[in-house]
């Protein structure tokens, strides 16, 4: 059982194919609060930062190239056992291998570009938040 809130990356491939609003429905739908969002332009310092524990992975770079290739949604969201029930909603890491109707299958292509961020554990989920917001922006 994880804690009540996670986050969230609309990643550049499905802003830029105009997915942002019917993806922000589909959380809303499987019972997540979206208690704070913002859009984002990250640099190539802050996205090698938001994924240092991924440095020295074959696919490190090419990660930080795509997700500073356009702008993104960073989004806090609210619900029991958050973390765990967003990974579920979103599905496998790989579209190809994602259940039906997961975020993942329906809107990602493939692993390098599979449309959507989620938390891992409730102390990423809190890094992340800290990483994208200040602390007036989620004093929730
Ligand atoms: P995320 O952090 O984006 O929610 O994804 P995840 O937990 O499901 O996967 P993670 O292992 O944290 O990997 C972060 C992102 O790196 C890309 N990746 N590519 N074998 C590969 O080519 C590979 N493995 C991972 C994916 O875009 C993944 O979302
Ligand atoms: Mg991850």
């Amino acid at each position: 059982m994880s804690g009540n809130i996670t986050f969230t990356i609309i990643k550049p491939d499905a802003v830029s194919k105009n997915y942002t609003e019917a993806i922000f429905e589909k959380i809303e739908k499987a019972g997540f609060e979206v208690l704070k969002r913002k859009d984002v332009c990250l640099t190539k310092e802050l996205a090698e930062n938001f994924y240092e524990i991924h440095k020295g992975q074959p696919f490190f770079a090419g990660l930080v190239e795509f997700m500073t290739s356009g702008p993104i949604v960073v989004a806090a969201l609210k619900k029991g056992n958050a973390v765990e029930d967003f990974r579920a909603t979103i599905g496998k890491t790989n579209p190809l291998e994602a259940a039906e109707g997961t975020i993942r299958k329906v809107y990602g292509e493939m692993v390098s570009r599979n449309a959507i961020h989620g938390s891992d554990s409730d102390e990423n989920a809190q890094r992340e938040i800290r990483f994208f917001f200040t602390p007036e922006e989620v004093e929730f």
